[in-house]
């Protein structure tokens, strides 16, 4: 009897445990607002940087480029909206106004507009032309409007700040929706100013009186968000690769970091401890520039650039940010078109069916309150609403995915409830081995609005994923697994200083085909089995192609000019100096110098004709000795120079890639190349590698 009374007991209070209220997990501070939600569920946005210094090719127009040269052949901004969606992409924002000050909209505070372009005989608006077009294609629209305008001559004193709102509230009123107000970082420096032609610098924390500005945005555009390097609604990841921290809070401390911040590093990572919520936007453009260069038509990124991409931003708990540099003619080129549209397919294609779908069991280390509302299978019921919990204490906890089938895969997907705040700062995932032992597959940091792991094909009947660490109990709203496809990474190619061509690929089984004559590889072409040496300007396209099957990879194509076999440096005696023309981008030549400027002089061995030269900055993760102003200088004998370029690397610093000068030409035997200053003021100088452009 007593026996009896006791399962009844039991039987009650497990009854009871099962229906009583289990108080959701407490949130952790801080939080996300409804529009930062709708924001990461956007996921990738495009950037759109068009504007004067297409027309001139440049990345930062000095502010007087004149509007006349603003001359779109066959603008056509419905033609953008359609590549973007068939991309996937939710969300456009454009750059009604770049640092050059030209407004693409006729701004009536200025004369520096399409007002005064041939383009629709000055009667055109664009930014009516986007915005229109992407409302009718189903896509948000967001402005970005420079702070920085080296074209208005009231730069640098309290009168611009009223301009600038004035154009502010221009495109916060006349547009319709605005999802997004981009405010970029760069800020101050040389400029045009409407002929004043002199350096003018601000105090970035101050002089904007960005609280009142933020207020205007905030009264005229409830619902959008402020973009700048630290927020106040999203931030800067840090980089413009396009490459998001593994690591990656969306608390920061804000009040700390901004407006304008030197320690912009720490942007990739967040701050664990910070007290406002500022997800990060991973922003990169697909070519090297942000703006169209023609020479830079082969330089968009290929698929797999791409999914990389995807994986790093969107991967990482950032929202991505693909920039087109709209052509000349005012169209998507073809090229961008092209590789955005194949990797939406194989985006669908990875992630065609959850294989968490076919799962038999899923168990919870303990799930809150016993509750099934906190149940592990809530990770896998395909509502973001609900979530899988533990008691409170209990932080470290885990899934375990059973099934009855081994079941291979190679991409795990998680996401927290991001409602209750960023919690998990470690997670470990392990399969069951066939010696039926745990086996770690890979152990993690932050989660957040959305982590995805691309891992090795792994086979397995159980997988089980493990919060190690939290600030608080964990909220996961949902897990996933795929299997993707395998994708083709493209072959890389690298000259040295012999002219020795080498062609490297990830899978050695891979047969290598490639060409001299610019034409698309097939399998009958060429085949690469070793380096081989390449004595003429030539341009190298290579494709790999997997033997077993149809697949291949994008096609890779490099323009290699003159051999430099024959060519010296004049003085130079480091042993590192020769890393400038060795081909490979990873080494570099540094130096401390006494004082600036400083003169790199090459002897080329021969008398060649030049159109421009080519400088790579250190590629590292830390650089140094950015080269921002310079001079260039020809000579035939090495003793008479011609100046043939000066200026600046644009916005180097941010994009350390390849910077391309072109000039009249001419023709030499020596080369001066001379740094006047780099981008941070010191006495450094680095070339990771120094090219000519011959005709
Ligand atoms: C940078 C700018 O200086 C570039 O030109 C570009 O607009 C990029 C998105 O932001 O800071």
């Amino acid at each position: 009897m007593k026996k009896l009374n006791l399962l009844f007991v039991v039987l009650l209070s497990m009854v009871f445990v099962q229906c009583k209220n289990v108080e959701p997990p407490k949130p952790v501070l801080p939080l996300p607002t409804k529009n930062q939600i709708a924001y990461n569920e956007m996921e990738r946005n495009a950037f759109i940087h068009f504007g004067l210094n297409t027309f001139n090719d440049m990345e930062w127009g000095y502010g007087d480029s004149p509007a006349s040269t603003f001359n779109p052949s066959e603008l056509d901004a419905e033609q953008w909206c359609k590549v973007i969606k068939d991309a996937g992409l939710k969300g456009v924002v454009l750059t009604c106004k770049h640092h050059d000050g030209f407004c693409l909209w006729p701004y009536d505070g200025t004369e520096y507009s399409v007002k005064n372009s041939p383009w629709r005989d000055g009667k055109g608006d664009l930014v009516r032309e986007v915005s229109d077009a992407c409302r009718k294609y189903g896509l948000k629209f967001g402005v970005y409007l420079s702070p920085w305008d080296r074209n208005s001559t009231l730069y640098g004193s309290p009168e611009y700040i009223d301009y600038f709102r004035d154009q502010l509230t221009d495109l916060l009123t006349n547009y319709g929706e605005i999802y997004e107000v981009w405010f970029d970082g760069a800020n101050g420096g040389t400029g045009y100013y409407d002929g004043a032609d002199e350096k003018r610098s601000v105090d970035r924390k101050t002089y904007y009186d960005w609280p009142k500005t933020i207020e205007l945005v905030r009264k005229l555009q409830p619902n959008a968000l402020l973009f700048s390097d630290a927020g106040p609604d999203v931030r800067w990841c840090g980089n413009e690769s396009g490459v998001g921290g593994k690591t990656n809070w969306a608390t920061l401390r804000k009040d700390e970091a901004w407006p304008g911040w030197p320690h912009y590093k720490e942007l990739t990572a967040g701050h664990e401890d910070g007290d406002y919520w500022v997800p990060s936007e991973i922003n990169t453009s697909i070519r090297p520039g942000w703006f169209y260069h023609k020479s830079e038509d082969h330089k968009v990124k290929t698929v797999s650039g791409l999914m990389d991409y995807f994986y790093e931003s969107v991967g990482r708990n950032g929202t991505a940010l693909i920039n087109f540099p709209v052509d000349s003619r005012g169209l998507i080129h073809e090229n961008e078109a092209t590789n955005v549209t194949k990797w939406q397919k194989l985006l669908e294609k990875e992630f065609a069916h959850n294989l968490l779908q076919d799962v038999d069991n899923i168990l919870a280390s303990n799930h809150r309150g016993n509750s099934s509302e906190f149940g592990g299978d809530k990770v896998n019921d395909a509502d973001k609403n609900t979530y899988w919990s533990t008691d409170d204490e209990l932080i470290k906890s885990s899934l375990t995915f059973e099934f009855k089938q081994a079941t291979t895969f190679n991409r795990f997907l998680v996401q927290e409830y991001i409602k209750l705040g960023q919690r998990v700062s470690k997670f470990t995932l392990e399969i069951l081995d066939k010696d039926n032992k745990w086996k770690q597959i890979a152990s993690e940091t932050t989660i957040g609005y959305k982590r995805i792991l691309r891992l090795p094909n792994v086979s397995t009947t159980k997988i089980r994923f493990t919060v190690v660490d939290a600030k608080a109990c964990p909220t996961i709203s949902n897990v996933a697994i795929y299997k993707a496809p395998q994708l083709i990474t493209e072959p890389s190619l690298r000259r040295d200083k012999n002219g020795v061509v080498t062609i490297s690929v990830k899978n050695k089984a891979l047969d290598v085909r490639y060409t001299l004559d610019g034409t698309e590889p097939t399998k009958q072409s060429s085949k690469y089995i070793e380096p081989f040496s390449l004595e003429k300007k030539s341009r190298v396209t290579v494709i790999a192609f997997d033997p077993e099957s149809e697949n291949k990879s994008e096609t890779v194509s490099v323009n290699f000019d003159v051999n430099k076999r024959k060519w010296k440096i004049i003085g130079a005696k480091d042993k590192y100096s020769n890393s400038i023309f060795d081909g490979n981008p990873n080494s570099r030549w540094t130096m401390q110098v006494k004082k600036m400027p400083e003169s790199l002089v090459i002897d080329l061995g021969e008398k060649l004709k030049l159109k421009g030269f080519r400088y790579l900055p250190d590629q590292g993760r830390h650089p140094k000795g950015i080269i921002f102003n310079y001079q260039f200088y020809t000579s035939v004998d090495g003793k008479k120079w011609i100046l043939k370029s000066k200026g600046e690397f644009s916005n180097i610093n941010n994009n350390p890639l390849w910077q391309r000068k072109e000039f009249s030409p001419v023709k030499a035997k020596f080369i001066k190349f001379t740094t006047l200053s780099n981008t941070v003021g010191n006495k450094e100088v680095c070339y990771a590698e120094v090219d000519i452009v011959t005709e």
